[in-house]
């Protein structure tokens, strides 16, 4: 169960919003290896690495638009519809994420502006294992397509029998993603950065995945490819007073804690009692779930705080920087301006996590691993380039180019004065 502390003195503070240390250095020579060998030989070490990790022998790497196609049989007109609503509000969302930057004159004939240009190929990455992430596709999906991405390649590792996960299959079909292929693990991100002969190579790649991908992500960013942002495993943190519901504050910490065994879940309170009916609801609840094992090895690992008053709760959290706060106050709507740390926040008794995680059309890429605190979540933004313009006319030239040639000699730059002087002269002449 968490382990609870009592009134933690703000001292103690800095240990505590400290996440169990990962153990990357360990994979790392095994991954330089890895890149290495798909730099060297493409296709062919990809096979073989999804031989010996996978245990699966594969002809083909990519999906055909068959395999693609059947999947839609596979999902259960439920399933659709449900995708299909969750599909439209992330659109909804990051839609209403574009900018509209008009041309901007800062000084008479000094025109500047901005435009938001996509990034020409992505590559999206969907971990395989138990949970078939198709939400994570949509996350990823939805904001690359409407960014205007020319090509988007999916990888995703194979199960034992060759096949991807047909959620998978029917999320891609629905965003309209065709390069989708068979590989996982470092081999996947490798690929990606390198390039193979079925591989495109990409300039970003997104996505989550376990220690291996997060160490390839970490190497490929070397290689001039970029990342949505640095992982680590996902975290919740409730803030929970007297009102709260405990059924439902344990819930969350469920859903989070069902992620993976190194998953942070972190209970701030500011009652003894909450804290004890919230453990009573855990306990309640822990044995129905199909992850038991993981879940309590988890809660373990997981923390219950109870602290003196919800502006001491909001002090922890922002020091904490949560990718995800459940602020289960009553007043959730005052605290909320108060937060300054966090990825995503979850407002009042009605608004789990799960809804996040899928459906309300904000993104579930999220920092974690205290990133909060410099990093956004992925959005429009994360798969365009901003690119900045600027014409002069001759009279915007004269106006600006005297302060430019006393601030070139200032740096003692001579040629960045005279590209300005030779003009101003030139221009005396006419
Ligand atoms: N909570 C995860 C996202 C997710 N949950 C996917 C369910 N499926 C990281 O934000
Ligand atoms: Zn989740």
């Amino acid at each position: 169960m968490l382990r609870v502390v009592t009134y933690p003195g703000k001292e103690t503070w800095p240990e505590l919003i400290k996440r169990p240390v990962q153990d990357y250095e360990s994979v790392e020579s095994q991954i330089k290896s890895v890149f290495e060998q798909v730099r060297l030989t493409g296709d062919d070490a990809l096979r073989r690495f999804t031989a010996q990790f996978d245990k699966v022998e594969l002809t083909g790497l990519l999906v055909s638009p068959e395999e693609i196609k059947a999947a839609q049989d596979y999902i259960p007109a439920e399933l659709q519809q449900a995708i299909a609503q969750a599909y439209q509000n992330i659109k909804k969302f990051h839609e209403a994420q574009h900018e509209n930057f008009q041309p901007l004159e800062t000084m008479p004939g000094v025109t500047c502006w901005r435009q938001s240009v996509p990034i020409e190929k992505v590559g999206l990455y969907i971990p395989g294992g138990t949970a078939p992430l198709f939400s994570t596709l949509l996350m990823l999906g939805v904001p690359a397509k409407l960014a205007g991405c020319k090509e988007i390649v999916l990888c995703t590792p194979p199960a034992k029998d060759g096949t991807i996960h047909p959620a998978i299959l029917y999320t891609a079909s629905i965003l309209g993603i065709n390069t989708i292929i068979k590989i996982g693990g470092s081999q996947a991100i490798a690929a990606l950065t390198f390039g193979t002969n079925t591989v495109p190579a990409v300039a970003k790649i997104f996505g989550p995945g376990n220690q291996y991908v997060t160490v390839a992500k970490q190497m490929t960013v070397k290689y001039g490819v970029a990342i949505d942002m640095p992982a680590g495993p996902s975290e919740v943190l409730v803030m929970a007073d007297e009102k709260a519901d405990p059924t439902f504050v344990a819930a969350d910490l469920l859903s989070q804690a069902e992620h993976g065994v190194d998953s942070q879940v972190v209970l701030l309170t500011t009652s003894e009692q909450k804290l004890q009916e919230v453990v009573a609801a855990l306990n309640n609840q822990v044995p129905a779930l199909s992850r038991q094992a993981m879940v309590t090895q988890t809660l373990k690992n997981s923390l219950g705080i109870i602290l003196n008053s919800t502006t001491e709760m909001l002090e922890f959290s922002n020091l904490y920087a949560p990718e995800h706060l459940i602020l289960a106050v009553e007043n959730y709507a005052q605290v909320a301006q108060g937060v300054t740390n966090a990825g995503s926040v979850f407002l009042g008794p009605y608004s789990p996590e799960s809804v996040g995680d899928y459906a309300s059309g904000t993104n579930h890429t999220l920092p974690t691993n205290g990133y909060a605190r410099a990093y956004s979540g992925v959005s429009l933004d994360s798969f365009v380039k901003k690119i900045t313009f600027q014409h002069l006319t001759p009279q915007g030239l004269q106006q600006i180019g005297p302060g430019v040639e006393i601030m070139a000699a200032a740096e003692g730059l001579d040629a960045h004065q005279q590209a300005v002087s030779i003009r101003l002269k030139n221009l005396a002449h006419v």
